[in-house]
Order: C-alpha cells, then structure tokens, then sequence
C-alpha cells in the first residue's frame, strides 16, 4: 500500500458558513489524506456578509505548535496556507515554513485577500505587500484576479480580459513567486470561468475553462484550492488537478444552487464527496 500523506493546512475556523478550516480538513480527509492543522483564529462566521463576528486572533499559538511539531519530527507531504488574520500573523506564518518544511514538502499559499476588486476590509492596505513575501516562498500560489492585481500592486481590472492580459499576470506572478501559477476567476466573455495555470520549470501554459454558474457562492475559493491540493498529492499533473479542481468547485456550486439556500451559508461540496473519491482515482497510481 502507498504511504498516506500528510498535509497541514493553516486557515481560520471559520464556525459557521463553510470556508478556510472547515471546508479543508474535510476535503483532504475525503482525499485520503492525514490533514492536520493549524488554526490562525477563530471567527463565529467567515467575514463576508455577516455582521458582528466574533474573533478570536491565535497568532500566539502558532509558532509554538510549529515548534512542537518539530521536536516531535514530524514532517509534511504539503503544507497550504489560506486566508490569515494579519500582516504580523503572515509574518508568523514565514517562520512556521522555517521550522516544518522539509526538502520534498510542497507549500501551497492561497493569498486570500479580496474578491471583486476589493481588498476585504479586515484587512490594512500594507497586507498585500507581506502576502507577497509569503508567496516568495509557495511552490505554488493560488490567487484570484483580485489577488493577482493586489499581489502586483496593480490596479484592478474587471474582466473580461484578453488571453495577452492574463499571460501577462502569469509571468508577473511567477517572476514574483518564482513558482507555480494557477490563477482563479480567469474568463474571456460572460459564459464561461476558469483558470490559468503556468509551470515555469517547463514553461508549460493552460487554460482550463467551464460553463458559468450564475451567483456569487461564499467559500468557492477554498473548495477550488483544497480540491486543487488533494489532487496534487494524488499525483496529477498541474493542468489536469486543476480541471478536477473547476469541474468539483462547479458540481459544488451547482448543488448549492439547487438547494437555493443564503448564498453567505457556504457552498455545498459535501454531497459529492464520493464523486471526488472516484475522480482523484483515475491518476493512473493504483
Ligand atoms: O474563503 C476565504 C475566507 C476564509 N476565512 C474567512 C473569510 C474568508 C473570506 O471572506 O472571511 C474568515
């Protein structure tokens, strides 16, 4: 039997409306995954759309989890970061890596920062700059097209875009993070959605687009990173996790909207999860 993996994912609990944590850990669970954690804070919901939300910061707690980790040796296939409280937690988090990557663990960095232009208001205009330094450190980085621009200190520029604009943010990201590319919201007229992935060790770029689904869902993001990371640890190339990667994200959202629930509540990415099972079996591993 092949090794199980292990991944540690370093989110929010978000406790209500399904995002960072709570939609990770399950996912890579449902992957076959070991997913461990750290919890950067605790929110009574995520922070869009709800008002009044409690936050509990644990920054505090961070670097001496890290630090038990390593003198308990324990190591890590994958290490993946999403949305964090802070510039000064972002900092932290550069010093988890220090303590708990090893030389064949792969860092996945989601640098959640807005959506639709717009920075999220919880976070200080100097957040984009300390995310960039984070990303120096990814062999892989995830953003949106919002994130892109932020992590650029560009000006955001709504869609659609041409194929020369988003090649351009390519090569802006990779000279950036000097790793992967695989950027979400990617779409050339109202019909369809995507991403773009670039692998600069080979230089290889694709496009993978689907039909778009109407609505904005909360938490789309994490279910589209969490599955993206699943399938790399299952060994699929970049190009083909992150077609699994859309086409889960889209049988989530379409779910989702069948149920017709308060689009805040999170996406439904649970009712598929043995579909998930059988797609990350297909890798020609097993
Ligand atoms: O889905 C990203 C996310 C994670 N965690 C919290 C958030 C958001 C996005 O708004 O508010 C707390």
């Amino acid at each position: 039997m092949e090794k199980q993996k292990r991944v540690a994912a370093i989110h929010d609990i978000s406790c209500f409306g399904k995002c960072s944590l709570t939609v990770a850990l399950p996912l890579l669970s449902a992957a076959g995954l070991e997913a461990c954690c750290i919890p950067t804070a605790v929110l009574s919901t995520h922070t869009g759309g709800f008002s009044g939300y409690t936050y509990r910061d644990l920054t505090d707690d961070i670097l001496p989890i890290a630090d038990h980790w390593k003198s308990q040796n324990i190591t890590f296939d994958a290490v993946y970061t999403g949305f964090l409280g802070s510039a000064d937690q972002t900092n932290v988090i550069c010093q988890v890596l220090d303590r708990i990557v090893g030389s064949n663990t792969l860092i996945m960095v989601d640098p959640v920062m807005g959506d639709n232009g717009i920075l999220y208001p919880v976070f200080g205009e100097n957040f984009p700059a300390t995310m960039r330094e984070l990303c120096r450190l990814a062999h892989i980085i995830v953003p949106n097209i919002t994130e892109a621009y932020l992590l650029l200190g560009e000006p955001y520029k709504a869609g659609p875009y041409t194929e020369k604009e988003i090649n351009r943010l390519l090569n802006g990201l990779t000279v950036l993070s000097g790793g992967k590319i695989v950027l979400t919201g990617v779409h050339f007229d109202e019909y369809s959605l995507g991403t773009a992935t670039l692998d600069p060790t080979t230089g290889e770029r694709h496009i993978v687009l689907r039909p778009r689904v109407e609505g904005m869902y909360h938490g789309t993001g994490d279910v589209y990173a969490g599955t993206l990371l699943a399938a790399l640890m299952h060994n699929f190339s970049l190009q083909d996790a992150a077609a699994l990667a859309a086409d889960y994200t889209v049988l989530s959202i379409n779910t989702t909207k069948a149920m017709d629930k308060d689009v805040r509540y999170g996406v439904n990415f649970e009712y598929n999860l043995p579909t998930l099972m059988q797609m990350l079996r297909k890798d020609g591993t097993k």
